[in-house]
């Protein structure tokens, strides 16, 4: 029996999702198209009759964004909200701010692939004269979090999961069991890692998940956080399916 509500939304189109580059803790903002995604997202929220007690987001400017604007669409601007770097998108190393075609030109679809989608195989690192590295390491809001240890200069779908599973244990999980209405505002690989746990899928099994920007999924769980309802979409499920096409399709060589 249906005992939690969850409701995740993967950010609107960035101006790099646009430009199709590597962005991980790249901070960039919305695009005029993401922008429009994010109200829809609101709208579609809305039309359910959507209400929530607590957002949680990432550090980075494309999440606030787009949920602040699904929360002015619901009428819940003044949410309280949790914010973490542990909910960022995967740290996308030497890869950050290439384009994702002409790397696939470079070092071929296949090589691509497994950089963007593999379980365990990590991107290059970011090294000390990569031309963002100081932009984002010097970035005062991460002065206090990540601990000059933990913070990433790479990572694989594992190493995303190994830093945002204690946020989902220790600061989500408690506020759903206190009856919270829960809404996640986050990335593309984020939230694949957070789906990977919840549905329990193989290493194989998230490799074939796109998630598509700006369109809201709502998870059910039993009172053991196992999912009654997985990953249901609100929109139109052929409109969902080609939006999680043309984002695989972003690694495809032009
Ligand atoms: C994208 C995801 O992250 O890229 O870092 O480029 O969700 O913040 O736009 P997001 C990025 P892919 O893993 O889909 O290539």
């Amino acid at each position: 029996m249906s005992k939690y509500k969850i409701v995740m939304v993967r950010h609107g189109e960035s101006e790099w999702n646009k430009l199709n580059l590597f962005c991980g803790w790249y901070d960039a903002e919305l695009s005029d198209v993401g922008k429009k995604e994010a109200e829809s997202a609101g709208k579609a929220l809305k039309n359910d009759g959507y209400k929530f007690d607590i957002a949680h987001t990432s550090v980075l400017t494309r999440a606030q964004k787009t949920l602040e604007a699904i929360l002015k669409e619901i009428g819940q601007s003044d949410l309280p909200t949790k914010t973490s770097w542990r909910l960022n998108e995967r740290h996308y190393g030497g890869l950050t701010g290439l384009n994702k075609a002409e790397t696939a030109a470079k070092y071929g679809e296949q090589q691509v692939q497994i950089w963007r989608r593999s379980f365990d195989v990590p991107p290059p690192p970011m090294e000390e004269s990569h031309p963002y590295y100081n932009k984002i390491v010097k970035d005062p809001r991460y002065a206090k979090e990540p601990k000059k240890e933990e913070f990433p200069m790479f990572e694989s779908l594992k190493l995303t999961i190994q830093r945002t599973l204690p946020y989902w244990n220790d600061v989500i999980v408690p506020d759903l069991k206190a009856g919270k209405k829960v809404l996640i505002a986050a990335h593309g690989n984020s939230l694949r890692g957070i789906v990977k746990h919840l549905d329990n899928m193989s290493d194989e099994a998230i490799m074939g998940l796109n998630l598509p920007t700006g369109i809201p999924f709502v998870y059910e769980l039993d009172e053991n956080l196992k999912p009654v309802v997985s990953m249901q979409f609100l929109g139109d499920p052929e409109t969902v399916k080609k939006a999680m096409e043309a984002v695989a399709a972003q690694g495809k060589a032009k």
